[in-house]
């Protein structure tokens, strides 16, 4: 075997679908190595990882665990991420500083849909990943068909590392295929090696030559040795597993059970000798290892009573407490270092190349920030896709819920708020309904804040399709001198998308110029809400007559008049609601899309264009335009559809005419709602 003694530190990401027993392996590889004198349990809460309120409520991963062991003296830390499509961005997160990524999959064929997004990413970037195929004991169909289908979604050549030793019809072990020894499992032990069953031997050396032959598609030398017949020692086949597996040519597939501790050691091994080292997972995200410090925030958090942490992984250098680092232009001081084992931190004073860290309460640190003064680049936070307005039940709570969403927004980049002067309104968006309501209950929890919520508003307009002359007059005698303005404006439709267009042709002074204004702003005023109770756009008005007087007049009055004029004007301009329309872009497997299409159909999304992904065989990507009130339900039906997979942008692209019984529904609730506001 290639006797790698002592390893930097090494850093590998648990990731994979929702459920799939990630937190569960992480625990086991935990108590494998001896970072846990005891083993706890994700379901009773006495895991390392998922420890917060909010995971324990929802029963699933709502944030990345890090905690970190020694292993044969290497030192590693290891990232679990959720796997619920409503906090993929933790994934994301981990996998740019993470020398491997361990995909833990369900042993259930009809699920391997769930892995596609997760496994394109990272054959798109390039990412080392290996396979862990998890729950081998409660598992109802056979290796070869869990494999068959993970084979489906992947891009790259999946190669069996270890095939089950089975008797009676279950599994009891493994058969490595490099080192062609069988072992057992034992639970909450290491297996022992036992002697290959005799029926055993002949679908070893099947699996064994697959194996080798998938190698030998990217390594010639191994390629030469079955051309002329020799049998390759394990030597050069380990090398060319750790060569693929760090150039992401090959997945290696693993299995076993995360809670009967069965399989964990096997892959402990295999990360051990081909996991590949920090230098090469800086280069591959475009970080430079000989310039002094390189160390990149690819977390931040803020724990209650604890104030501001920052994860790091140091790529190049030294990070130490108490000393003075650049963080792109600025220097800033990193007081404390913590190492990290899920909620609990230890203070320690620097930290190599390669390990992870949390830095404490540097306010000026953010996730993406690369320490060390160069420069690289972090990927975008992933679009929202679901919203929700929110409001504080107690006014007085308004600067408490600022201070809590701007935390919550740099813990976790995916959810983001805007405030929204249309509709008047703070909106939260993030990625699903959990994600929100996960966001909510922190500030519950952590703030004690209590944060309302309604579905968003949506921007409804109107404009006019007719024209109309009015007059309007605003006449007043309160005490001493009165109040007079008096105009006659001609209202037509503008060219859509033109505005409002306000313009006089008064000849003969009958309305001084001085006025003009006070009639401008009474337009501007009434088009704010139009007769069916939203902003009119695109009018063009014209102020043509009018009359004054010489004490009484003033702009003010002027003002009122327009009002009025307009008031009277607009509603025998035959008023029309206008609706945002919002081009959306949906990535699908080919084989819903045809369903896909229908649901756009039914939520009155109009196809623009259908195309087969050139970049991802087996998906489709679908190009609508659909009205802004059908967004949120067209996202979670798309969802529900495509096991999760099916992911959604949205921009705004133009407002159109909406009439009918659906705009009936809007003007009336809208009509009942501005009552309420009067009352
Ligand atoms: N039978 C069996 N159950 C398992 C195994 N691993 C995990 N589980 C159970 O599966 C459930 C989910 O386990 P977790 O470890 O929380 O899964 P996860 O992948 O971290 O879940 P998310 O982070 O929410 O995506 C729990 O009830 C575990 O006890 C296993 O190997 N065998
Ligand atoms: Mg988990």
């Amino acid at each position: 075997m290639p006797g790698r003694t002592q390893s930097p530190p090494r850093c590998a990401a648990i990731v994979g679908p929702y459920g799939s027993g990630k937190t569960s392996l992480l625990e086991a590889l935990l108590f494998s190595t001896g970072a846990l004198e005891r083993k706890g349990d994700v379901t009773a809460g006495s895991a390392v990882g998922d420890r917060a309120p909010e995971a324990r409520k929802h029963e699933m991963g709502v944030e990345m665990n890090v905690a970190s062991t020694t292993y044969l003296g290497d030192h590693w830390t290891f990232l679990d991420c959720p796997g619920a499509v409503d906090f993929t961005q933790d994934s994301h997160l981990a996998l740019q500083v993470a020398d491997v990524a361990i995909v833990v999959v369900g042993p259930d064929p009809d699920h391997a849909l769930t892995l596609a997004p997760l496994l394109h990413s990272l054959d798109e970037q390039d990412i080392p990943h290996v396979i862990f195929i998890n729950k081998i004991d409660v598992a109802t169909h056979a290796m070869r068909e869990v494999l068959a289908a993970v084979r489906e979604v992947s891009q790259r050549p999946l190669v069996m590392r270890e095939i089950p030793l089975i008797e009676r019809g279950e599994i009891t072990g493994f058969i490595d295929l490099v080192s062609e020894k069988a072992w057992h499992y034992r639970r909450g032990r290491h297996s022992e090696v036992v002697k290959t069953p005799i029926d055993a031997v002949g679908p070893e050396k099947a699996a064994r030559e697959a194996l080798i032959e998938a190698l030998a598609d990217f390594d010639d030398a191994l390629l030469e040795q079955i051309v002329e017949d020799i049998l390759p020692d394990p030597e050069t086949i380990y090398k060319s597993l750790a060569q693929e597996l760090e150039d992401d040519l090959v997945v290696p597939v693993f299995f076993g059970s995360a809670t009967e501790d069965n399989g964990i050691t096997r892959l402990l091994k295999a990360l051990r000798h081909e996991t590949p080292l920090h230098e090469h997972t800086a280069a591959r995200v475009g970080i430079e290892t000989d310039q002094g410090l390189a160390a990149r925030v690819f977390k931040t958090v803020f724990p209650s009573h604890v104030g501001k942490l920052s994860y790091v992984r140091v790529f190049a250098g030294e990070l130490e407490a108490g000393t003075m680092v650049m963080d792109g232009e600025e220097e800033l001081r990193i007081g404390t270092l913590h190492a990290v084992q899920g909620e609990q931190r230890d203070r320690t004073k620097q930290a190599v190349a390669g390990q992870v860290v949390a830095i404490g309460r540097v306010d000026g640190l953010h996730t993406g920030d690369l320490l060390g003064g160069q420069e690289a680049d972090w990927p975008y936070p992933l679009h929202p896709v679901f919203q929700l307005a929110i409001e504080t039940s107690k006014s007085s709570d308004e600067v408490k819920l600022s201070g809590a969403l701007k935390r919550l927004t740099e813990e976790d980049p995916s959810l983001s708020v805007e405030q929204r002067d249309e509709t008047s309104e703070l909106v939260l968006m993030g990625q699903g309904e959990i994600h929100l309501q996960v966001a909510l209950e922190r500030m519950a929890n952590r703030n004690n804040l209590k944060v309302l919520s309604h579905p968003p508003h949506v921007a409804y307009r109107e404009t006019i399709r007719s024209s109309a002359k009015q007059h309007g007059r605003y006449k007043r005698q309160t005490g001493g001198h009165g109040q007079f303005g008096d105009v006659h404006l001609s209202v037509m439709p503008n060219d859509a998308g033109a505005g409002l267009h306000f313009e006089e042709k008064i000849s003969g002074g009958v309305v001084p110029r001085r006025f003009f204004p006070g009639v401008q702003k009474g337009v501007e005023e009434s088009i704010r809400r139009g007769p069916l109770g939203f902003p009119v756009m695109d009018v063009k008005v014209t102020l043509f007559d009018g009359s004054h007087h010489s004490v009484d007049s003033s702009e003010e009055a002027f003002k009122m008049a327009a009002i009025m004029a307009m008031r009277e004007a607009l509603p025998k301009c035959k008023p029309v609601l206008l609706e945002p329309i919002f081009q959306v872009t949906l990535d699908v497997p080919s084989a819903h899309a045809a369903r896909i299409q229908r649901i756009v159909a039914t939520h009155r999304g109009q196809i623009s264009a259908y195309t087969s992904r050139l970049d991802w065989p087996g998906w489709d990507r679908i190009t609508a335009l659909l009205p802004q009130s059908e967004m949120g339900k067209l996202i979670l039906e798309v969802r529900s559809m495509t096991q999760g997979v099916g992911s959604f942008q949205a921009r705004y692209d133009h407002l159109n005419e909406l009439s009918g019984r659906l705009a009936e529904e809007v003007v009336g609730l809208r009509a009942k709602a501005l009552e309420g506001v009067r009352r």
